[in-house]
């Protein structure tokens, strides 16, 4: 097994009594209505059907009197009121016939991809009375793509977006990557990198862009690009980018108009400006505000949104990079135009193993705000480590922001009921690529998985989506299905012991990859890794307090007091907002120094208990993939070592005090370790 198939595998049912069972309530697939979302959903549901079932259902165009059918309809009565646009309901009485039935053609395709899962994870279906309102608007995945075929932070291959072949050749990958976010209820993608190129708003890309949108939309995926401020100076011959002026204003009009004459259901823009050196609207004394109110313009006559990217900081030695967004947009709160979403990432930093929330959740009442995951492995060891994302994603959704008392979670704040934003969005940055099984390691597909769940639905737990997501890819085996849905769990812990322990941050080189705590020059102070720990001879960690940054008051007193104290500061978050001496006693008993050993030597331990747990999975689990997990694991586990390593002996530098026992000492020196990450810079 390549992989490629994903969670839609749809092998032959081995169970005999149960396939039989599924075949007889689904005898023929009735469907009325022709358009082409429908004749998705149905393509779909036949196509799992031949492979689970081992038989051809066919696709008729009404039930009649016929009983033992799926009946796919796009309803508007009674039975479908408490349904939301692109919600689905799926219901059966023994003796009659399974209904799927949305409000819109999506709903429908969402309800099979329903119903599919239903067979694909072996539950009942002759009593169903199952119902999916999808919790957030948007959902979207993010694409850092470039033109020439580059992925910024890409590590399953290439983009899988062939803009050289395009429009004339259309690769039949484009529709499975549709399905495949289809089945999940992702209905955006963007399709390009944040860090834009001019070139997507040429008319030779727009017509490509379109081809792609042409493949999706009979999967209800809209298709969205990301914009490059400057375009109106850059491909536009003016003078200027400034959003106030008129004739930039009027050329993203024309410019808009052009895309929409090709692409009549486009999405929108999503923006990253006046950020990591891409230009924007303070270039021309201007704020975001103006900057996304002026594209929100350009869209006014049509359907699509502006997604105003958050993630900016100033390189300014004396300011805390964690404090930059909240600075930045909360004075702007009521003035974005009701187009614009601004797009925030779950944490104040970026994407590390583990952040608090970002502060901007619930901070901007007056301006929707949408959420924005990592799922591409940038921080979480490429596609090399082992890290199940969905723990990662719904510790910030379900943190408390206490912004409107108790239970103004993260979540509330996304899917707009905590301050009934008129839109709600979230976006997951992409982890595929051209390799064959698209994520590169087999296991980051359920990463993939996962955010587009979570982005239906946030209330799913993440051990549910796991053996889910098992049971559909990998193995049926119940023992084996315990195993793999535990590793997955164990995880994302597992990566923070070995990588950033207790609350550190951002130890990385230039491609984030390779240990490097120990660097401190860089063009910029924030693009350093002595900036994030501040390690010095008293002990470790940024103090975000009232002596220190003042980062804390940022949040809500509540959320301030669980944090503010470094006694009673929950030891994940503790080198997050406290300078902690190398002898102060933690809650675990041990000392700052013996916890951080500790730390990084089970950490890097667990990875070998991660080895032999998989290895118990062999004859439940495809051999090609075994392989390939098994081989991942080794690399995984030595790299862990390298980490530990590259840690322990900077940080002893500072602490002065030995590896306690049990722990043996590092059989390598720090010099061997930093010529090791040198290396990795080599080109
Ligand atoms: C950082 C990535 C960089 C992205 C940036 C962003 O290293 O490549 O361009 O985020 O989100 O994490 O804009």
């Amino acid at each position: 097994d390549d992989g490629y198939r994903l969670w839609l595998k749809y092998n032959l049912i081995k169970d005999v009594p149960k396939r039989e069972a599924y075949a007889r309530s689904a005898q023929f697939i009735a469907l009325t209505g022709t358009s082409p979302i429908l004749k998705s959903a149905a393509e779909e549901l036949q196509t799992g059907l031949q492979g689970l079932l081992g038989k051809t259902v066919p696709i008729i165009a009404n039930a009649g009197n016929r009983t033992g059918g799926i009946v796919l309809t796009n309803a508007s009565g009674a039975d479908v009121q408490t349904l939301t646009k692109e919600g689905y309901k799926l219901a059966s009485r023994k003796g009659s016939n399974i209904t799927v039935s949305g409000k819109t053609d999506s709903g429908v395709l969402y309800g099979v991809f329903a119903l599919l899962r239903q067979l694909q994870t072996g539950q009942a279906i002759d009593n169903l009375s199952l119902a999916g309102n999808p919790k957030i608007q948007y959902r979207l995945l993010n694409h850092w793509d470039n033109t020439n075929g580059t992925i910024e932070r890409g590590y399953a291959g290439e983009s899988l977006w062939k803009w050289y072949e395009l429009p004339a050749t259309v690769d039949p990958r484009y529709r499975d990557y549709a399905r495949a976010n289809a089945s999940l209820g992702i209905n955006g993608t963007v399709v390009n990198n944040v860090n834009a190129s001019a070139r997507f708003l040429t008319a030779e890309y727009i017509e490509k862009v379109a081809t792609l949108a042409n493949v999706f939309r009979p999967y209800g995926i809209r298709i969205y690009l990301s914009v490059y401020f400057p375009a109106p100076k850059v491909i536009g011959g003016l003078k200027t980018a400034d959003p106030l002026d008129p004739e930039v204003k009027k050329w993203w009009a024309d410019k808009t108009n052009e895309i929409y004459k090709l692409i009549p259901d486009f999405g929108g823009f999503l923006v990253k400006a006046n950020s990591e050196g891409e230009p924007g609207p303070q270039d021309y004394r201007r704020n975001h505000a103006d900057g996304a109110n002026m594209l929100a313009e350009a869209l006014a006559p049509y359907d699509g949104i502006v997604m105003w990217r958050a993630f900016v900081y100033k390189a300014d030695p004396k300011s805390d990079r964690f404090k930059a967004a909240h600075e930045e947009f909360t004075p702007l709160d009521g003035q974005f135009d009701k187009k614009v979403i601004v797009q925030v990432k779950n944490g104040p930093i970026d994407f590390q193993p583990r952040e608090p929330f970002s502060p901007l959740f619930g901070n901007m009442p007056k301006t929707p705000l949408s959420m924005e995951f990592q799922v591409t492995q940038e921080y979480t060891g490429f596609a090399t480590h082992w890290v199940y994302e969905a723990p990662i994603f719904k510790e910030c959704l379900e943190t408390d922001t206490y912004v409107k008392g108790k239970g103004s979670t993260v979540a509330k704040v996304i899917d707009g009921s905590l301050h009934q934003y008129t839109m709600t969005a979230i976006a997951g940055v992409a982890n595929t690529g051209t390799d064959r099984n698209w994520t590169g390691n087999s296991m980051a597909q359920a990463n993939w998985y996962a955010y587009g769940r979570l982005a239906w639905d946030h209330t799913l737990s993440s051990e549910n989506i796991a053996d889910e997501w098992v049971k559909m890819t990998l193995t049926s085996e119940p023992k084996a299905v315990k195993t793999i849905t535990d590793l997955m769990m164990r995880s994302r812990e597992i990566y923070v012991d070995y990588n950033t322990p207790l609350g550190l941050s951002r130890p990385w080189s230039g491609v984030h990859f390779a240990p490097e705590p120990w660097q401190e020059k860089s063009v910029r102070p924030d693009w350093t890794a002595i900036y994030y720990h501040r390690a010095d001879s008293i002990g470790l960690g940024f103090d975000r307090t009232a002596t220190g940054s003042n980062a804390l008051a940022q949040y809500r007193p509540e959320v301030q007091k669980q944090w503010n104290n470094p006694e009673t500061c929950p030891l994940p978050y503790l080198l997050w907002f406290h300078h902690v001496p190398w002898t102060k006693k933690l809650s675990t008993g041990r000392t700052l120094w013996d916890e951080l050993c500790t730390r990084f030597y089970t950490g890097a331990d667990s990875v070998g208990w991660m080895q032999k747990q998989w290895a118990q999975v062999e004859s439940a689990v495809d051999p090609v993939i075994f392989a390939d997990v098994t081989g991942r694991l080794a690399t995984q586990h030595k790299e862990a070592i390298w980490w530990r390593d590259s840690w322990v002996l900077y940080l002893q530098t500072y602490s002065k005090q030995p590896i306690p026992a049990p722990f043996k000492k590092p059989d390598r020196t720090l010099e061997d370790v930093k010529a090791l990450s040198e290396i990795y810079k080599l080109r």
